[in-house]
Formats: C-alpha cells, structure tokens, sequence
C-alpha cells in the first residue's frame, strides 16, 4: 500500500474542485502498479493474478516477479490543493491490451511507462496508443537499478517522439519521481485544453 494512504488523506479535500482521470500504460513489468500504489491516497484497488504458464514465452520478464495486472488497476492522488486525479492502470500483458481502449475513455491524458533495458517494447505500446487514441501524452522512464542511463533527449529521439511530449525519469517506487511525472502529464494536458495547470 502506498505511502499516502494515511486516514486523513483517504478523504477527498473539500477544495477539490477539479477531478481528472489518467491513463497509466506500459509494456508488461514495467511498475505501473508499482506507480500507482506509490502515489494512491486510497488503498488502490488491484487485479493482480499469478503469473501462469500460458505467459511461458510470451513474458520475457517471467521469473522477475510473479503476478501480473489482468484487468485494471486504481488509485487517488490530489495534486496540488484542488486537482484530483484518479488513475486507471492498465495490463502490461500483450493479450490484454484490447481493454485498453474501454479503460481510456474519458481520460485527459496517458502516462506511458518505459523501460530503457526493453526499449523495443515500448514502441508496440506507442504504436498501439497512436493507432488507437488521440490522447495526450507524457512519458516516464522507470529506472531499475541496472537501467542503462540516457539523457531524456536521447529517449525522446530512440521513441521518436513530438517535441510537445514531456518525458521524465525517475524510479517511480518514490512517491515524489511518481508525482513529478504525472504533474508533466496533468499540466500537458491542461495545455493542450487551455484549462489552466496543477501544483503539485
Ligand atoms: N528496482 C526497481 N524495481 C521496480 C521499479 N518499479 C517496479 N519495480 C519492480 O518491478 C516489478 C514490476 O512491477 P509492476 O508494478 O508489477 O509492473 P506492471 O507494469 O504493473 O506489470 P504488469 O501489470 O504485469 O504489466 C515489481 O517487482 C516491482 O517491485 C523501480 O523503479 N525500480
Ligand atoms: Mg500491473
């Protein structure tokens, strides 16, 4: 459980007065329900299943941990005073991705989870989310301890990424890495709306 999920931040501050919700995408592994666990004021709700053998061959990560998201996962997180964010995980695996579509609906934005080790893998995830949705989106590089380290022009050029897109790294266990990326993605998005921006 998050470290946010104190008694008092459980409840929804009275100055909320905007309530956005947020896509958290990303090829299998890479920490979405590590993310949202880290920021979630609430007790997230999760759908975590043993990994089984149909994901044999299929999840090359098999064997680093052993559940995986099968439905969706979520959390709260106010940002700033009065924004509230609720975020809507999605599966990592490939076979799931077709619930990506129905998890989006409504969302301001996307925050797509990168692997530097796996680099190659987020490219389907971007293809997938450009064929798909016309969402907004930020990136965040979740550095492992073994990542190879780029600077963010270096990854937004191998993603190949508009220049509007933010991308941040950080390892995303950490509450304020995790809450740093999706204030990129909230103030992105609100850009993009003309509606104003968050602080964080
Ligand atoms: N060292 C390190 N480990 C991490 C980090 N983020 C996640 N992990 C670990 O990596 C594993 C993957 O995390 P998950 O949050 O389950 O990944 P996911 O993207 O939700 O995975 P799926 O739902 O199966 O696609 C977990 O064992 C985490 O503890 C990180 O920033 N650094
Ligand atoms: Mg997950």
């Amino acid at each position: 459980m998050g470290s946010a999920t104190s008694e008092d931040a459980r409840h929804l501050s009275a100055d909320v007065d905007r309530s956005v919700k947020v896509l958290v995408v990303g090829a299998y592994g890479v920490g979405k329900t590590t993310l949202i666990d880290a920021v979630s004021e609430i007790p997230m709700l999760r759908t975590e299943e043993q990994i089984t053998t149909a994901s044999v061959g299929v999840d090359p990560r098999r064997g680093a941990k052993d559940t995986t998201t099968v439905a969706m996962d979520f959390g709260r997180v106010t940002l700033g005073a009065s924004t509230a964010l609720y975020l809507f995980g999605t599966p990592g695996q490939r076979r799931f991705w077709d619930l990506w579509a129905g998890l989006a609906d409504g969302a301001v934005g996307v925050l797509v989870l990168v692997d530097t080790r796996r680099l190659e893998d987020s490219f389907e995830v971007l293809d997938q989310l450009e064929e798909h949705s016309r969402l907004p989106v930020a990136v965040v590089v979740n550095q492992f301890p073994d990542s190879p380290r780029h600077p963010d022009p270096e990854v937004r050029r191998a993603l190949d990424l508009p220049p509007e897109t933010p991308v941040v790294s950080g390892d995303v266990r950490e509450r304020p890495h995790a809450v740093a990326a999706l204030v990129a993605l909230v103030e992105h998005a609100l850009r993009r709306q003309g509606a104003g921006s968050v602080a964080a």
